[in-house]
């Protein structure tokens, strides 16, 4: 079987980073070569871009700027690591990706669809996700478990609201592509989000 394309999502405090790992170890034991990486960042110049991206001191960039260094981390990261690791049979696990884009700088930002569409296609070609795990929760409860974290970076100095579009683009996209998204309540216990991922994964495996 040719190697997969996952990406994993979410609005904040889901527990993507706490469900990563999860993915990549049981898609090596089932016997994987798992390439996990994440955006924006996966290569040298796009963990530069991302440091400028969530440094909360950055508190002039514009949308559209905003908007173009995501989509510049992400040309340097398909060129480097993603086509690459595709070509050569490779599974990826990649923390966040364009749907990201669609949610925080179209349904957070309010940057049009057409806009970010033009983008996709551009730096994407026909690049698509195969599957997408969306960690789902209510924004309220979701931010309450962000909350523990010491220092909130640019992103997450945003208001509820801004969260909640980003929720809701989520959504919608996932109610649009319902073959590609595989969208998980993030709100029981590890143990139950991570059994449902598990059952997510078989399927994956098994076709
Ligand atoms: N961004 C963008 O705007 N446009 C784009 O195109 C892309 C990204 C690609 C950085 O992403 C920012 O970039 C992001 C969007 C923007 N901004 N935000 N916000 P990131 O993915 O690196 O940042 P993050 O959203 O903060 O992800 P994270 O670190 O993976 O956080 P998390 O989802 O909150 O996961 P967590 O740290 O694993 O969980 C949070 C806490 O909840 C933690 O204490 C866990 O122990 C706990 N937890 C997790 N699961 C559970 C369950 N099931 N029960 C109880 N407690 C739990």
């Amino acid at each position: 079987m040719a190697g997969q394309f996952i990406t994993v999502e979410g609005s904040e405090g889901v527990g993507k980073s706490s469900n990563l790992a999860f993915i990549e170890q049981y898609l090596r034991a089932a016997g994987k070569d798992v390439v996990s990486t994440r955006e924006p960042g996966g290569t040298p110049v796009g963990e530069k871009l991302r440091d400028l991206l969530l440094d909360a001191r950055q508190t002039q960039l514009g949308d559209d700027t905003e908007l173009l260094l995501m989509f510049a981390a992400r040309a340097q990261h398909i060129h480097e690591v993603i086509r690459p690791a595709l070509a050569a049979g490779k599974w990826i696990v990649c923390d966040r990706f364009t749907d990201a884009t669609y949610a925080y700088q179209g349904g957070g930002r309010g940057i049009s669809v057409t806009r970010i569409a033009v983008l996709e296609d551009w730096v994407q070609g026909t690049l698509r996700p195969d599957h997408t795990v969306l960690l789902d929760m209510p924004v309220d409860a979701g931010l309450d478990r962000a909350g523990t974290r010491s220092r909130p970076d640019r992103f997450e100095q945003e208001q509820q609201s801004f969260f909640e579009r980003v929720r809701n683009t989520y959504l919608e996209r996932a109610r649009q592509e319902p073959g590609r998204f595989h969208v998980i309540d993030a709100t029981p216990s590890l143990e139950q989000v991570q059994a449902h991922i598990a059952n997510v994964l078989d399927g994956i495996l098994d076709t």
